[in-house]
Parts: C-alpha cells; structure tokens; sequence
C-alpha cells in the first residue's frame, strides 16, 4: 500500500489581501505530476483543504479540476477530511455519489463512520483507512451526549477507544485526522504561527501516545512537515508557505509505504513541492536594496518581507521597494525591533535596585557628562539615608557577580 499524504491546501487563502490562487494553481499543477511519479494507491488530504467555510469560486474551481483529474484521468481514490478552516457541513454534500467515483469526503465527524476499504496494488488484504475529521470538544458534546465537555486529549481518547473494538488486526489500519497531536507538551515557539489556534486561551492538543493501534496517522493542521515522535505518526505539513514564520520551512508531501505484515515503520519519503513563487525575508539599508543592482535579482517577484537596517526613517519606504519588489508585504525597521521587551524589563528591574544608577543616566541624559564624583557621593549618601537597608553598591556588586 502506497499512500500519497497531504494536507493543509487552504485554497482561497489570502496574504495580506493578496490572492495566492496563482501560486496555488502552480502548486496543484506540481502535484499532479508528483502524483503521477509516485503512482500511489490512494491520496490522503489531512483536513483545511479550503482557507474558509464559504471558499470563493476560484477556489472551488480550482479544487474541482484537480480532484477531477486524480479521479476521472489518475483513477486514483482521494480520502478528505474536514479541518477547522473548512466548511465541514458543505463538505458532505453529494459525498455517498462522490464516493462511488472513489472520492471520499468526510467533512463531519459522525462516531459512527466505518472505515474506507482500498487494496493496494499487489497486497493480499485491502488497508482500512479510519477518518476523524477536525470536531471542537463542544460540537463533540453536543453530538455524542457525553455528559461533560472534555478537553481535546479527553475527546480523542473516547473517540479513539469507539473505533478500537472495531479495528482488525489483520489488516493495515490508517487514521487520517485534522488536529494538534504532540509527543510532548508544546513548545510554543515550534508551532506556527498561521495556525489559527484550537481553542481560545491556550494550546490544548492531544498525546501521540493515543494512537498506537494504527499502522500511520496521517495528520493535518501544522503546516511544517513533521513527525510526531517516530514515522508512524506525521504532518504532512501545507502545500505552500502560508506565513512569514513559515519562511525557512520546505513545502512537501509524504509518500508512504506500509509494510504489509504489518512489523516494521511504514517508509517515508518527502517530496518536494515546488512553488512559482517564494516567500521571504530581505534585510539591508533601504539604498542597497532598491539600487540598481537590486535589479539584476531574477526573483524580485517573490513575496517579501523587507527589514530595514537604516537608522534614519526613509520617507515613504514602500513606494521605493514596490519598484523593485512588486510584491513587498510588509516592511519594519531593524533597530524597532531590537527593542527586545525582556530586555527593557531587565533594564527597570535594575533601575529599580539602583537608584543611584537609574539617577546618573537621568543626569547624563540631560547634562551630556557624566556625575561628578561629589554629586555622586551625595546621591548616594541621600538613598542610603532613605532605605538604610539597600546598599546600591554592594547591590550593584552583587549583581554584576550573579549575571
Ligand atoms: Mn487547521
């Protein structure tokens, strides 16, 4: 069994209001021949395969002419599960006609789903293909009538342990699902940052450790390609990048292959998906990188972020690199940025400690030349007076040892 992972399409979507369907058209076209290289027994599409629950009709048409491709010209079955971005209602429509061209949508989480049966070329015993599309604990409460409202771990546990009596061990078993599954707690700054979060006020995702009866967990929602802790467990990550903190990610799907006696990992294999245009980040002097060598760059239409190293603001800035880079987003200076927030809160917490510190800065700030040592000593001599206890120069020794 040979099984083309994707996920994360989000046709339709947009970059700072600027339609991507050009890029995406460019990409599914990649696709396609990836496909045809690859020559799978199914494709998996991991949920988000629209940007929104009413998608604009270019992404509807896009949609439609590479899933009638796959279908009517590949005749290869196609999986889709619904993922939060999607309209997973609308999904559903005419999915039991659909199914019999071997499109199978699963738009709804429905607990009583069976599997989707395929047989792979050359296997004795057809791969069943389990789907739990992307469901928020509160839609999985009303559903069931379970009585409380679990958190995402809780629901896909009791979700997981209904299909369990249902598996048959002597066959493969995939789950194809849209969600946040983590071998460890979630370092924040791993995840993406366009990854609209699942729940309001904080990360919640499910253990990998749920998923252990399953041959491959075929995943969508992060949008860097991944395994959750080995390859039977994977993101297979977006079809493009979708936001400036995906800058240095490689766009890829998983080819997969599951071992058929079902003893060893399944075979991974990341292949690249290459896209019209890039998205990335310029950073210099506002002059070097609109001057005319900038010119002579054959990738000026990328999507771009600019960072500016000038210490004096230019006047308007992107009027000058839109002549140069047609497709510039966004533009900040550099010596905004480092401006670092833990810094500062490091600077008044030492000030606080050191007011006779915090007082010679005020005072250099406003004369120009440093505290004369009499002034100083008098400063020095008033905090001391003031709080007995809190020598600023043993403080200030104290600290210099410990940082
Ligand atoms: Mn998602």
């Amino acid at each position: 069994m040979k099984i083309l992972h994707t996920g994360d399409w989000h046709i339709g979507r947009l970059l700072d209001q600027h339609s991507l369907i050009d890029d995406q058209r460019y990409a599914l076209a990649q696709f396609l021949k990836i496909t045809r290289t690859v020559d799978p027994d199914v494709i998996l599409i991991a949920g988000d395969l629209y940007d929104r629950p009413v998608p604009p009709r270019e992404a509807l048409q896009l949609v439609d002419s590479t899933l009638t491709q796959l279908i009517l010209e590949d005749h290869i079955p196609v999986i889709i599960i619904g993922g939060n971005h999607d309209g997973r209602s609308r999904m559903d429509y005419g999915s039991e006609i659909l199914a019999k061209k071997g499109l199978y949508f699963r738009g709804v989480y429905h607990p009583e789903d069976g599997p989707i049966e395929i047989t792979g070329k050359g296997d004795a015993v057809p791969t069943a293909f389990w789907t739990i599309p992307f469901v928020k604990p509160v839609e999985y409460h009303t559903l069931t009538g379970s009585k409380h409202i679990p958190d995402y771990n809780g629901m896909y546990a009791e979700m997981l342990a209904k299909i369990k009596p249902r598996l048959n061990p002597n066959q493969p078993n995939v789950l194809v699902t849209h969600g946040l599954i983590l071998s460890a707690p979630p370092d924040e700054h791993t995840l993406d940052g366009s990854v609209r979060p699942i729940e309001i006020g904080g990360i919640s995702y499910a253990s990998s450790h749920l998923f252990s009866d399953f041959d491959y967990v075929a995943l969508g929602h992060l949008h860097r390609p991944q395994k959750v802790g080995s390859n039977r467990i994977r993101y297979a990550g977006s079809l493009l990048k979708y936001s400036f903190s995906e800058v240095n990610q490689k766009k890829s799907v998983a080819a997969v292959t599951l071992d058929p006696e079902k003893n060893s990992l399944p075979e991974i294999t990341c292949v690249p998906i290459p896209a019209k245009r890039d998205l990335r980040v310029i950073t210099g002097p506002f002059d070097d990188l609109t001057g005319l060598g900038a010119y002579t760059q054959n990738n000026r239409d990328d999507y771009i972020s600019v960072v500016l190293t000038d210490k004096i603001r230019v006047p308007n800035p992107m009027d000058g690199l839109r002549q140069v880079y047609p497709n510039v987003l966004e533009m900040a200076y550099a010596h905004s940025q480092t401006v670092d927030g833990a810094d500062q809160q490091r600077k008044i917490k030492e000030h606080l400690h050191h007011p006779t510190q915090l007082f010679s800065d005020f005072y250099e700030s406003v004369r120009g030349e440093t505290v004369p040592d009499e002034e100083a000593a008098l400063v020095k001599k008033l905090f001391n007076a003031a709080d007995p206890d809190d020598d600023p120069a043993t403080d200030k020794g104290d600290a210099h040892a410990t940082h």
